[in-house]
Parts: structure tokens; sequence; C-alpha cells
């Protein structure tokens, strides 16, 4: 590649997307659900695959591999979809690869949805890393900047134009970071030509899990009346035995469309109904939506079928799940339906081997059901929003989520300028536009570890945090910090205090003897300051499966457990006080870049990447229920 072709590239379609996200924000993400008017067809599966490999990357561009079947215009592979494509050839540069990758997919559209004029078709990416842009038979249909989050398309014209029932789906990805993605990275050229070859970069980041790309979720057509429901907004409450359900309808294509809303109990009976796009149910003897392991009946979900009648008697209807809940912070508490609630979690990634950060429905169950097993109640989405699936099984499961944006690795000062902030700013709205009715969701966080000490990151998160909160005022929001609580710029402004620290480990190598004193100093510190309750959004250390020490030393399970039960004797004082909640670093195992402090990945799981628990596993196992039996209120067997 040549001077910064790539970087100019993506800067450009960084711009022009920027404009048609903001547009697409006055429109919903509803998730595609099947319904009496909607048909949902995946068409995930194996796609073809071709990274442009030319200097500048942007062959793919300049000869319009869009325009005809990809596997004219060179040689392709099969690449699954979802799954990063890093992990599934034999091929480091492919693993490695920065850039523009092609995928291509061939599938038939029902005829019916082509002849009914009044039915909408729309082609929907539940997420790609990190820019994409989208064609349908050559016709190029949208753009969407950012790895994480869904986005979409209305296609009928395009399909009822071109070919009929035949749809070519292209989709070009690529991977770069500048200083204003979320996560911000760099492009770096090598000029020694003594050590590097002419056109030689790298990206840089300041993240720790490997940046891994494609398309990671799953890719759907489904169907809509013309006239159809585009966004459902609710929030809960309750007083009493009352339970109250505001909800707000927005419909499309029709101006004048009567609006429906029943909202029926688990057993199927209805339990109140509204006439109107806009309007409060009331449902008496309500079943709040508990977390796991703090109520006998947790997870509790009602089911509000919304119908929207267009003037011309077509009607839509979409199905949502409602948890009715409330979620309040005091100086010292979180509180969830009023009463005191302690996050006894896990910090997650998506991640595993071969597939990356590709969806994948076994990995979603089987993870469900370690943290279930461990007595997790919560989790954090660290350091990027979760596929919408994930979030649906949490609502089903009662586990607690904080919803993270992806912005982690915020070092560099240039990152904390107006593009940086106006590009937050628009993820946190389709985080929020996304997520907003998951009862499991009770706080977003804005970033982690930024360098808040830097002068502009007061500015920014003031911004940051109340354009969340203007978003959604029902949550508290966060954001997570490493940085001295003396300097810290942005703590004003969050609801909780959410500190990570890895004292005898990055500091005081080997010295757990250490944990005790510096902990009481880090909470006593941050709680004088701010009179805000705190939770230790990440603590652990390394163990390489399998490594044994005694007396520990570091890389060892013993090590690991050690320190632990370290961090552990302190919270557990500490949460008579202000501290709400522990959430160990990492879950499982997971990729990171290859460096010289990481053994292929980084080892702080207390189960391996293939979900094998590590003796830290055990010992948090008997803690989180032990603590479930102290603070929930009802008693749980192991
Ligand atoms: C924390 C980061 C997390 C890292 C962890 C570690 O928030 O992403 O993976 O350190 O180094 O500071 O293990």
């Amino acid at each position: 590649m040549g001077s910064s072709g790539a970087e100019r590239a993506a800067e450009r379609l960084l711009l022009a997307a920027l404009c048609s996200v903001c547009q697409a924000l006055q429109d919903g993400m509803l998730f595609p659900t099947e319904s009496p008017s909607r048909e949902v067809k995946d068409v995930s599966g194996l796609w073809i695959f071709r990274a442009d490999e030319s200097p500048e990357r942007s062959r793919g561009f300049e000869q319009q591999w869009y325009k005809s079947p990809l596997a004219e215009t060179g040689p392709v592979i099969d690449m699954p979809v979802p799954s990063s494509y890093n992990d599934i050839t034999q091929d480091a540069q492919i693993r490695d690869f920065i850039g523009w990758v092609w995928y291509e997919k061939d599938v038939w559209v029902p005829a019916r949805w082509i002849q009914d004029r009044g039915t909408r078709i729309v082609l929907r990416v539940g997420s790609a890393h990190y820019y994409s842009v989208l064609w349908v038979n050559g016709v190029k249909v949208t753009e969407h900047v950012g790895g994480h989050l869904p986005f979409e398309a209305d296609i009928s014209g395009v399909l009822r134009q071109t070919s009929g029932n035949q749809c070519r789906i292209t989709i070009a990805v690529n991977n770069t970071l500048t200083l204003e993605t979320l996560p911000p990275g760099t492009i770096q050229y090598m000029t020694d030509r003594s050590r590097y070859p002419a056109g030689y970069f790298v990206q840089n980041t300041n993240f720790d899990f490997f940046n891994y790309a494609g398309i990671h979720r799953p890719v759907l057509l489904y169907t809509t009346p013309k006239a159809h429901i585009d966004d459902i907004t609710v929030e809960t409450t309750f007083s009493d035995n009352i339970g109250l359900v505001s909800f707000n309808v927005s419909v499309l294509g029709s101006s004048k469309a009567a609006v429906k809303v029943t909202l029926s109990a688990q057993d199927g009976r209805c339990v109140a109904s509204a006439d109107g796009s806009r309007g409060v149910l009331k449902v008496t003897d309500v079943n709040l939506w508990w977390p796991y392991l703090m109520h006998e009946n947790p997870a509790y979900l009602y089911s509000m079928e919304v119908q929207a009648t267009a003037e011309d008697g077509q009607t839509d209807v979409y199905t949502l799940p409602v948890g009715i809940r409330t979620v309040k912070v005091t100086s010292t508490q979180f509180l969830i339906n009023n009463k005191p609630f302690y996050f006894h979690g896990v910090n997650k990634h998506e991640d595993a081997d071969i597939r990356g950060k590709g969806f994948d429905w076994p990995l979603v169950v089987k993870d469900f059901n370690l943290m279930k097993w461990m007595g997790a109640n919560s989790f954090r989405t660290s350091h990027y929003p979760y596929a919408e699936e994930i979030l649906q099984m949490a609502d089903r499961h009662g586990i607690v989520i904080i919803d993270e944006c992806p912005g982690v690795g915020i070092k560099d000062i240039r990152s904390f300028g107006n593009v940086s902030l106006a590009h937050h700013l628009t993820v946190m709205e389709e985080l929020v536009r996304r997520d907003k009715n998951h009862p499991s969701v009770v706080m977003w966080s804005v970033a982690n570890e930024p360098a808040s000490e830097m002068p502009p990151a007061g500015f920014y998160f003031k911004e940051l945090v109340s354009h969340t909160r203007s978003l959604d005022s029902s949550r508290p929001v966060t954001y997570i910090t490493a940085s001295n609580y003396a300097r810290d710029l942005g703590a004003p402004y969050v609801d909780v205090i959410c500190v990570n620290s890895y004292f005898s480990w990055y500091q005081d190598p080997g010295h757990t003897e250490l944990i005790g004193l510096q902990l009481n100093t880090q909470f006593d510190n941050w709680y004088g300051k701010y009179q805000k309750p705190i939770i230790q959004s990440e603590y652990g250390a390394d163990a390489v499966p399998g490594l044994h020490s005694d007396p520990p030393m570091m890389f060892t399970e013993e090590y690991q457990k050690t320190v632990l039960q370290n961090y552990h004797n302190v919270f557990d004082q500490k949460r008579k006080e202000f501290v709400i909640g522990e959430l160990i670093w990492n879950f499982a195992d997971f990729m990171t870049s290859q460096s010289i402090i990481r053994v292929v990945g980084n080892k702080k799981g207390i189960f391996t990447r293939q979900r094998q628990p590590k003796a830290g596993a055990f010992l948090l196992r008997e803690r989180y229920w032990r603590i479930a039996n102290e603070t929930g209120n009802t008693l749980f067997k192991l």
C-alpha cells in the first residue's frame, strides 16, 4: 500500500457514512421477528469471499467487484457467516489482513414478496467490523460505520427494478481503524527500508483483544407491510402491586394508522390493553422482572403485542417481550425494584476458537449455563455491544447487563476532538435505540479506561454522559476508569464509579500481600472524593491452565486464586458500605494481538477459551452462591 491510501479512503468513507447514519437514526431498529404480517429469511451460512490484496486495497472499488458475480473478477474462497474471517484459513495474511474484504451470496427471494407491492423487503446485517458497504444486484443500498451494531436497508425497490427474485448480496468490509473510530487505531507506515519492504504498514491499537473482522452476526432478509411499526419504546415502573408500562409506537408509511397495544402474561392472559400510539398500560398484581438469584421467580416477561392498521386495512403486528422493573442509584446503593442489588458477575468478550467474534448459538447457550452454574447474576459487555440475541437470553434468564459501547483504547489526545465526539454520540444513539427495551440492561457504559486525565476528557465526558441521559433517563450512565482518582476528569458526571485495578499484577507483580492495603486505599479515595457507589469493574490475574505452584507464583492457577481471595476480603468489608459490585476479569481466556506479554492471548479467564474451568472458577462459584444467599430475597441451593 502506498502512502496513506487506505487511510484516506477509510476517512472519506467515514465522513460520507456518518451522514447516512444521522438520517438512519430517525428510524427504529427493531429486532426482526416473525409475526402474522412479517417473515424472516436468514441468509447467513456459506458465502464467498476475497480479500483485496492490492497495495491500495482499492482494486475492488476500481474494478467494481459489486457489479458482477465476485467469482468472475478473481479467485474466491468459502467463508462462513457469521464468523470473523481471521482464523478460518491457514493463511497468516488473511488472519492479519487490514483493508477491504469482499463477501457475496446469491439468494432467492420468494416470488410473493416481489409481486405483492404492499410488501417491504429489508436486508439487515447484525454487525460487521468495521466499515461496511452493501450492494444488492450491483446497486449500492447502504453503508455503515462501526463494528458492533446492526444496520439495514429497504431493498424492495432495487429488487423490483433489477432481476426479480434473484438477489446477489455483496458486502465489502474494512477493519481499518483511525483516530476517530471506536475503538480508535492508527495505521503506521514503516519507512526504514533496511528493515521493512516498501509500503509496509501495521495497525496500532490500544486495546487488549484481537481486532477480529468480517460479518460477525446473522444477515437477514425480512418483510413488513409498507405501513409498518418502525419503533417501540417502553419504560416501566410500579407502585405497590400495580405495574405501569408506558409505550410509544412509531409507524412509518401511514400517517393515520390505528395502533392497538395488548399486554399478555406468561400464561397468555391479556392483562392490559390500549388504543393509540402512546399511552400507559396498568397491570394489577404485577409480576416484576427480577434478576437471577434475587427472587425465586426471576426474569418474568410479559408479551406486548402491537398492531398497526393502515388506511388500506393492512395490519402490521410486532411482539415485544417486556420486563417490568425499576433501576435507581443512591450514594451507596444500586436498587432494582427498590431493593439493593449487588453485582456478582463477570466481564466477557465475544470470542472463541475458529469463529473469533462470530455469533454462535452453542457458545452463547454454553456461556449462559456457565454463568448460572457459577452463580453470576450480571455481566458487562466489555468492550463493545454484544449481539441482540445475547441480550434476549439475559432478559429471559434474569442476568443483569452493563451495556458498553466500543469506546475502548481512547488514549490519544487527538481522539478527544469534535469528530470523535460526534461519532461517539452517534454510536450511543445507535446503542440506546437498539437496547433500550431490554429489562436486563440496567446501565450504559460509554467507555473503558479512556485517558480521562487528559484535559479534553472533562468536556468530552460531560457531553457524552448528558447526551446518553437525554436518550434514556431511566438508566444510570457510567464509564470504566483505571486512572488515578485525583486526576480523573470524567467522574463528576457519572452515576456510578466503575474502577479497574490489577494490584499484584501490573503493579507490584508477585506481591499479593499488598492487595488488601492498596484496594482499601483505592475504595476510600474514590468514595471520599465523589460519594458515589463503586463497582470493581475489573480485577484478576493471568493463569495458564495446568500451571501450578505453591507458594503461588504468577501465571499459575494458585496465584490467580490468591489474587481473587485477597480482593474478596476487601469486597466483603466494603460491600457493607458503598461497594455495589465485583466483576471478574475475565469470564474466559480470549485472543489478543501478538505481544511479549501475551501467551496466545489473555489468560485471565476463570474458564479457558474452550470454556473449561480453572481453579478460580470453583472459588468464585462458592463465593457467588454464598453472596446470593446473603443478599437475595430467598435461599438458593448451590
Ligand atoms: C484492563 C483492560 C482489559 C484488559 C485487561 C488486561 O480494560 O481490556 O484485557 O486490562 O490487561 O485494563 O488483562
